[in-house]
């Protein structure tokens, strides 16, 4: 495995210096930030984030996310011209030495909470997602934003592409998600870049908006698309670990044996009986998860993709963007290393 760590840019409070001082710390997940999904990210602009990550002693190996233009994900005939430049930034990436490309295929939003900062008992802040607060939600009407959210829709145009949703249905989704790949893998696979879907975060339909990279069924079917090694996962175990359905260690079992994950977001949730649950620390007993479970089957299959330690909680009075914080995601990665030292050794 390759330990990992998001980063946002030269404006992260998290600075490059501060994650190169984790142990063992290998590559920098990052993006450009400053051009519209769907556009071209310039071979400069490519060049200057490698350069900035390379020159703090970092591999620049992982690019979280391209986004997807939803035109693409409606199948509307201008997606034609999304996929052209998507295909143009695989290649650009590729020649960067780019090696994994992590994506999502959610309608609209990308992973939702409905509070950023709930205390916890230990004083710490989380993020959670309880039922009772998305019920009352809006995304219409509401001021709600969320970081990962595209900040660039107006109410208008929010309104709109629910509109267009409201016409498509499940199976639609599946067939753009199908043509998407048709095109895009065969791309990767000549730039030697794997491309991982990240789950939908939560795995099921929220707003009336479809998801369906939600659990087991759906990612076999989802790799079956295009059966290629170049078309695998993101497996966050966050993400399909807030749904009971989804057995977390089976599901790592089975794609790593596969040879089909090639990012691990690291992640535990505490699940609550009605459905709600909160990101807790990785700890295993602070949530719900069995993080060393992960880690053995990981291990057990040869692993030698990136994993990042996921969400942290805000503790010890830092302030910052909403579960990328330094600190937490910082003892996350260390435990990473503790409990796949102790793999290694015991063999
Ligand atoms: C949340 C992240 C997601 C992820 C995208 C991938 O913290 O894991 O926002 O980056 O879904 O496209």
């Amino acid at each position: 495995m390759k330990l990992s760590f998001r980063w946002y840019g030269v404006d992260d409070p998290v600075t490059l210096e501060k994650i190169r001082q984790i142990p063992n710390m290998h590559s920098i997940v990052t993006a450009v930030y400053d051009v519209p999904p769907g556009e071209l990210w310039s071979r400069e602009s490519i060049a200057a984030l490698k350069k900035t990550v390379e020159d703090a002693g970092l591999h620049f190996e992982v690019i979280e996310s391209v986004p997807v233009h939803e035109d693409i994900k409606l199948g509307k005939p201008t997606r034609e011209r999304y996929i052209e430049n998507y295909k143009e930034n695989i290649r650009r990436l590729g020649e960067a030495g780019i090696k994994c490309i992590c994506y999502n295929f959610m309608p609209v939003f990308d992973w939702t909470r409905t509070q950023l900062d709930r205390q916890l008992p230990d004083g710490s802040n989380a993020l959670v997602y309880y039922q009772d607060q998305i019920s009352r939600m809006d995304p219409l009407t509401g001021e709600l934003s969320l970081p990962g959210w595209d900040a660039s829709y107006t109410k208008e145009s929010l309104k709109q592409v629910f509109d267009e949703y409201g016409k498509l249905t499940e199976e639609d989704l599946w067939e753009n998600l199908r043509y998407f790949l048709s095109e895009i893998i065969p791309v990767a696979e000549q730039s030697d870049v794997r491309m991982a879907i990240h789950p939908d975060d939560p795995p099921w339909p929220i707003f009336g908006l479809p998801r369906i990279i939600t659990g087991e069924k759906n990612l076999d079917r989802f790799l079956k698309l295009v059966d290629s090694p170049y078309n695998g996962l993101t497996l966050c175990t966050g993400s399909l670990g807030s749904s009971k359905e989804n057995d977390i260690v089976h599901l790592v079992d089975k794609y790593s044996e596969m040879g089909r994950i090639h990012f691990l977001h690291f992640r535990n949730v505490l699940l609550l009986p009605d459905g709600s649950f909160e990101e807790s620390a990785h700890y295993s007993a602070c949530g719900s998860l069995d993080m060393v479970g992960i880690l053995k089957v990981l291990h057990k299959n040869g692993f030698t993709g990136y994993i990042r330690p996921d969400h942290g909680r805000m503790i010890w009075g830092e302030t910052g963007k909403p579960g990328y914080g330094l600190f937490d995601r910082a003892l996350g990665a260390t435990y990473i290393n503790g409990i796949w030292e102790t793999l290694e050794r015991l063999g």
